[in-house]
């Protein structure tokens, strides 16, 4: 098999929720030593955007969510420790603390930003998902955290990735760490309107981004 059949079976196996399929394919790019950065960028990240189409369009409903949603967490199991062994720097690039803010559940987006800011050097405190705000501030203070990241999937939630911007200045902490938002309804816009220190739009852009706002 080559390495397009690979990534488009294993998004065919996210798609229509086939878990043994999709661990099954994420042996097989560990074993035979695929780029895994690419196979979880082009493989599984475009799977479960294509489960999200189809959640637009109707075509799919919560069952087959929840069904893709576990085989992303199940591959990623598998592929997260490789990746952190084929990480060369052993010193840690930086503390996050990340979390989806308080009255949002969804982790797809979360749990992959996190996943590779560990693979790729980062050290990564997850708070979950429906984060009090006040707790990302307290577990930043006491890691003394490089970055707070803030994800946010419905347009209600967003608003806490301001608030927490404005208690950080009520703090005296704005600018103690740096943030960083994420999330389907989250642009450039946005993150520059509320003051924050970056957006990525997917995992792999959030990687390069935190590297750039932790250096400034
Ligand atoms: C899967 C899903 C669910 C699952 C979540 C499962 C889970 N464990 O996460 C379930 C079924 C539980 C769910 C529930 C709900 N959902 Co929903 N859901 C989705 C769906 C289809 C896909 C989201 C997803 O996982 N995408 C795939 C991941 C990989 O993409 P992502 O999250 O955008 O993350 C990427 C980037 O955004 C970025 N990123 C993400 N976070 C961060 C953070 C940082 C710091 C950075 C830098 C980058 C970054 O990197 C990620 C990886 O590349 C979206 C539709 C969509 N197109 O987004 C709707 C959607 C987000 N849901 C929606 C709604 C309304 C709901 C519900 C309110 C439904 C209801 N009536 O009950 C509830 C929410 C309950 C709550 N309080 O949170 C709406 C939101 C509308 C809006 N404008 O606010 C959407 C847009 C669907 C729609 N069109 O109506 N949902």
């Amino acid at each position: 098999m080559t390495q397009q059949e690979l990534l488009k079976k294993i998004q065919t196996a996210v798609i229509e929720g086939i878990k043994e399929e999709a661990e099954a394919l994420a042996r097989e790019a560990v074993e035979k030593k695929l780029d895994l950065n690419e196979v979880v960028e082009k493989g599984y990240i475009l799977g479960i955007q294509k489960v999200g189409d189809l959640w637009e369009k109707g075509e799919y409903f919560l069952p087959e969510l929840i069904t893709s949603a576990e085989c992303m967490k199940a591959a990623m199991a598998i592929l997260q420790p490789e990746l952190e062994k084929a990480q060369i720097e052993t010193k840690s690039l930086g503390k996050i603390v990340i979390g989806t803010v308080e009255g949002d559940i969804h982790d797809i987006g979360k749990n992959l930003v996190s996943s590779m800011l560990s693979a790729n050097g980062f050290e990564v405190i997850d708070l979950g998902a429906d984060v009090k705000l006040e707790k990302f501030v307290e577990k930043a203070e006491e890691e003394k955290a490089d970055c707070i990241c803030l994800s946010a999937l419905l347009t209600t939630t967003m608003l806490g990735q301001k608030k927490l911007i404005e208690m950080l200045k009520e703090k005296n902490l704005y600018g103690r760490f740096k943030v960083m938002v994420g999330g389907a309804p989250v642009n450039q816009k946005w993150s520059d309107d509320i003051g924050a220190d970056g957006y990525a739009e997917n995992a792999m852009i959030a990687v390069q981004a935190v590297k750039n706002v932790i250096k400034k």
